[in-house]
């Protein structure tokens, strides 16, 4: 039986995306958390970032490192339950809703930290680790402050992070239209697309972006969702509980 470890931050949807997708597969491993920066170059020597996964089978090491394409080595690897569509129709819209989902909210994630002024990703590590506070700009002066504020509402007076929150609203109902009546997006079984989805709702729905957990509390399709895929994927309780 292979070893598997996970090396990730579950502060991020990444790390959860393939804990979930090891959690479905019934695959046992090991989850290890970064508590310094300095974890991820050690974790991850070739580019640094997280989440990676070390697979040990037979004296031989594999690592894999982005999310995505970890749950598609994973898939490859253990096949069963699979994580694609049968139907190459399907399959082909699992895989282009998975890279829709990782794209379009990180995107607004990452304009969010630099409406608040923090461009610069903080790298999450464990909360009890000691975090060095980000150096402090001057503050712009008021008459500036505002005319910035006009700016990246797009000319408007609309505050940026209602504008933000709106079009986070308009995605979510794009995913409530994708969805339909189905279980799960485009087919009844879970495939790598609800992975990449979920996790992205966890993010918002655990106060990633302010606001944004209402945005998907009141939007019930979603919510039966991600309690469908958390039923899905519920925790290997016991090792015998594991796939063999
Ligand atoms: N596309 C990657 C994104 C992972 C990612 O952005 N990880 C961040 C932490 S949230 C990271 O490791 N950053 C380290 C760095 O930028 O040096 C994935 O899906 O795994």
């Amino acid at each position: 039986m292979a070893k598997i470890t996970l090396y990730g931050s579950l502060r991020t949807p990444f790390t959860e995306k393939v804990r979930r997708g090891l959690l479905y597969k019934r695959l046992p491993f090991e989850l290890c958390e970064p508590t310094s920066v300095e974890d991820y170059q050690r974790w991850n020597p070739k580019s640094g970032m997280l989440p990676i996964l070390y697979i040990e089978d037979d004296g031989h090491e594999e690592r894999i490192e982005d999310s995505t394409e970890i749950l598609y080595a994973l898939d490859e690897r253990f096949p069963d339950p699979p994580l694609l569509s049968t139907d190459p129709t399907v399959a082909g819209q699992q895989r282009q809703l998975a890279r829709w989902s990782d794209e379009s909210f990180l995107w607004y994630y990452l304009k969010y930290r630099r409406m608040v002024g923090e461009g610069d990703m903080v790298l999450p590590v464990a909360s009890d680790a000691p975090r060095t506070a980000p150096e402090e700009d001057e503050p712009p002066s008021g008459a500036l402050r505002r005319f910035a504020a006009w700016l990246r509402a797009g000319g408007t007076w609309e505050r940026p992070i209602t504008g933000l929150q709106r079009e986070i609203g308009m995605r979510l109902d794009d995913l409530v239209n994708f969805l339909g009546a189905r279980p799960y997006f485009y087919s009844e079984q879970l495939s790598v697309a609800d992975l990449c989805v979920y996790s992205m709702l966890f993010t918002l729905r655990n106060g990633s972006i302010p606001g944004a957990d209402r945005l998907v509390a009141v939007r019930p399709s979603l919510v039966a969702f991600m309690l469908r895929v958390e039923e899905a994927t519920p925790e290997l309780a016991d090792p015998a509980d594991a796939a063999s």
